[in-house]
């Protein structure tokens, strides 16, 4: 009979190494372990509390689900209000802030504290002794609802703080926000089980988490981002600046923006809303603003609160992204694939900085889903360079000429017949090559930036190319001269040269950018990638069938079919010999890809040991680090990885709370540095 202790310490392991793991997996974004071994540790986990249910506590990682659904949300007051923020709109009010800021404070110059503006739910979770205890939504400010069942199956909050002093409370504020590919992935399930999408991820995030079972909120995929705290008990550690919390939140393994930062007077500042609006797009969540905080929480105090904002903050928005106007129309697009695409004609409306006129309904069923009508007012979305989107119709000013569209039975432009196939959400025309939109946009994809990159070869050329029978496929491209393209309508003989040098230049390229040239369907950048790397050899790859296809990493069944379809093309086949004798050409790798055997947690990172370690000396720590490829160093600066802290842990502790570096005690890395190389799979 094992004794109760050691059932004890064998749980206290798994829950530290669970932790250990999902923050990797969630806060970092780079897992450290295969699935497969996560899997069956939170297996043993909740098998072990099966048989111990005695031993249960609330910070292990099987309580982040399994409560039954509640019946109503109880109330919970903040013992520290939860405060909105005022909103600037332009440079000028921008400027005004920091005018009035400086005036109140009697200064020359300020220091702001800057992040992103999260556009989700404001969230306050309150940890009693270092365990997460309650979690509650912003509500009025005042009160809000007590979402504490929620928020534990959100996997990026900690369920225990890591190096508290562990007594008291301390609260943690911060927003709650559902990843774009999360919310991709979300409303991809939600269409395949015939449920409505979610409008946007923030709705997504607001539907997510106010749920009364938390089994519904755990299937959902949410992140929370800390930035700021409220009440909090003394012997915490003393802050002096804003900063220095977010540094301590994120040496606490929370999440935190890794665009914060400080910036200096309203220069400063418009600078930075400057370079987060270029970021905006490529940043993997959604943001409407920056956040500008006055950094000193001395000048913070002694600005404090009009109404119920406080003077030392502002919101500086981004321009409204979405829009209502009419739809005037719906016309019919046809794409590189044959895919027929209904595209709203939009009465002007100025939305995300440019007057939009025109927006995708994406297929035949979103327009029924969405129960759009032609004459209806609708909401035009334009997010960053995205193409803009119709996502939903106002019912409720519908006028009484509304009317229904009808996806037509024949391709518009060849006038083939349109079909779609039974599992399939799109119509297309059956032309194939022999419809002219068709050949526009395959050779329009192939001439592509991110495909062979032929500089100049836009849509209005690709046009006159097909429409004058110049080009029929992407072969053809490379038998065009000057001579020939000097005859084309706005086509000067210096950009017709431009335009030979160019297609010239693009014979000189890479295995995977032809692949992804090719247009083959459910081929993108990403698999054809893939396919290169795996086959090394097109010749090779273009003899595979689907079975063999489906060995290579992400190739499911449909890609591996849809690719091995395109080769056994005679006509596909011709193309490609074509193109290989006009002198395209790619650099062959020199042997197949090998894996290197590494220790990704610990190899390449920086290591800082401090105080004094329970079970292993420092020389021990340090060699096994060295021999897994780590690096251990004596001080702590911005490139330090990781913060090995012991007992009576020195200055390398505070400095690494400050710079925001993880700090992880004796058992994370011995947790790290056992993960097996041998186990890795190529991505972790
Ligand atoms: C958001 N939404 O990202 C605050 N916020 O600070 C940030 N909101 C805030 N700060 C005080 N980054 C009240 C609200």
């Amino acid at each position: 009979m094992v004794s109760e202790k050691t059932i004890e310490e064998r749980l206290k392991e798994l829950r530290t190494a669970i932790a250990l793991y999902d923050f990797h997996y969630y806060v970092q974004d780079a897992p450290i372990i295969p699935d497969a071994e996560y899997d069956a540790l939170f297996r043993s986990l909740q098998q072990l509390e099966q048989q111990y249910p005695q031993l249960i506590t609330p910070d292990s990682p099987t309580q982040r689900v399994g409560a039954p659904p509640l019946k109503a949300f109880a109330q919970l007051p903040h013992q520290t209000p939860m405060l909105s923020l005022a909103n600037a709109f332009s440079e000028d009010e921008v400027t005004a802030f920091d005018r009035r800021i400086r005036e109140a404070l009697g200064v020359d110059q300020v220091e702001y504290a800057v992040e992103p503006k999260f556009d989700g739910l404001a969230v306050s979770l309150v940890y009693e002794n270092g365990i997460l205890a309650k979690g509650a939504t912003r509500g009025d400010g005042y009160t809000g609802e007590d979402i504490t069942l929620n928020l534990r199956t959100i996997p990026s909050i900690p369920l225990r703080l890591q190096t508290l002093p562990a007594t008291g409370l301390f609260e943690v504020r911060g927003e709650v926000i559902m990843l774009k590919t999360d919310f991709e992935h979300l409303n991809e399930q939600q269409r395949k089980h015939d449920e409505k999408p979610f409008v946007n991820p923030r709705n997504a995030a607001a539907g997510s988490l106010r749920q009364l079972d938390s089994c519904i909120t755990a299937s959902r995929r949410l992140t929370f981002f800390a930035y700021g705290i409220g009440t909090y008990h003394a012997g915490q550690p003393v802050f002096s600046a804003h900063s220095e919390i977010l540094a301590y939140l994120a040496s606490q393994q929370f999440l935190v923006s890794q665009q914060s930062r400080t910036a200096t007077g309203a220069g400063g500042l418009l600078a930075y809303y400057r370079e987060i609006s270029t970021l905006r797009p490529s940043l993997p969540y959604e943001i409407d603003g920056v956040v500008y905080k006055v950094n000193d929480l001395g000048q913070q105090e002694t600005l404090g609160y009009i109404s119920r904002a406080p003077r030392f903050a502002i919101a500086h928005k981004f321009p409204a992204q979405e829009a209502s106007t009419e739809l005037l129309a719906i016309e019919i697009q046809v794409g590189r694939t044959g895919a027929l695409t209904p595209v709203a004609r939009l009465a002007p409306v100025f939305v995300g900085g440019v007057t939009v006129t025109s927006a995708t309904l994406h297929n035949e069923d979103e327009v029924q889903r969405k129960q759009i009508m032609i004459g209806d007012t609708v909401i035009v979305r334009r997010a960053g360079d995205v193409i803009p989107e119709v996502v939903a119709a106002i019912p409720e000013r519908r006028s009484a000429h509304a009317r229904p569209f009808i996806m037509p039975g024949h391709c518009p432009v060849c006038g083939s017949k349109a079909v779609r196939l039974p599992d399939e959400a799109v119509t297309r025309c059956t032309g194939g090559l022999y419809c002219p939109a068709q050949r526009k946009q395959a050779v329009l994809h192939f001439a592509s930036r991110r495909a062979m990159d032929i500089d100049g070869l836009g849509e209005k050329l690709a046009d006159q190319l097909i429409d004058r029978g110049l080009v029929h496929t992407p072969a053809d491209l490379y038998r065009l001269n000057v001579g020939t393209l000097a005859g084309l309508e706005r086509m000067a003989e210096k950009s017709a040269h431009n335009l030979v040098t160019a297609i010239e230049h693009s014979k000189h390229t890479t295995l995977p950018r032809f692949i992804y040239a090719l247009g083959i369907r459910h081929v993108g950048e990403a698999t054809a990638k893939a396919l290169a790397g795996q086959t090394g050899d097109l010749d090779h790859l273009m003899n595979m069938d689907a079975g063999q296809l489906q060995q290579i990493p992400d190739v499911g069944p449909v890609v591996a079919q849809s690719i091995a379809d395109f080769f056994s093309e005679a006509h596909n086949r011709e193309v490609i010999g074509q193109l290989l004798n006009s002198g395209l050409q790619w650099q062959k790798p020199d042997h197949p890809r090998q894996l290197l055997p590494a220790n990704p947690a610990v190899s390449g990172k920086t290591f800082v040991l401090t105080g004094t370690l329970p079970a292993m000396t420092r020389d021990q720590a340090k060699s096994r680090i060295e021999q897994q490829g780590g690096k251990v160093t004596g001080s702590v600066s911005s490139a330090t990885s990781y913060v090995i802290a012991g007992s009576d842990p020195g200055s390398k502790y505070t400095k690494a709370v400050e710079l925001g570096i993880p700090v992880l005690d004796e058992n994370q890395l011995l947790l790290l540095l056992q993960i097996n190389s041998a186990d890795k799979s190529e991505d972790s």
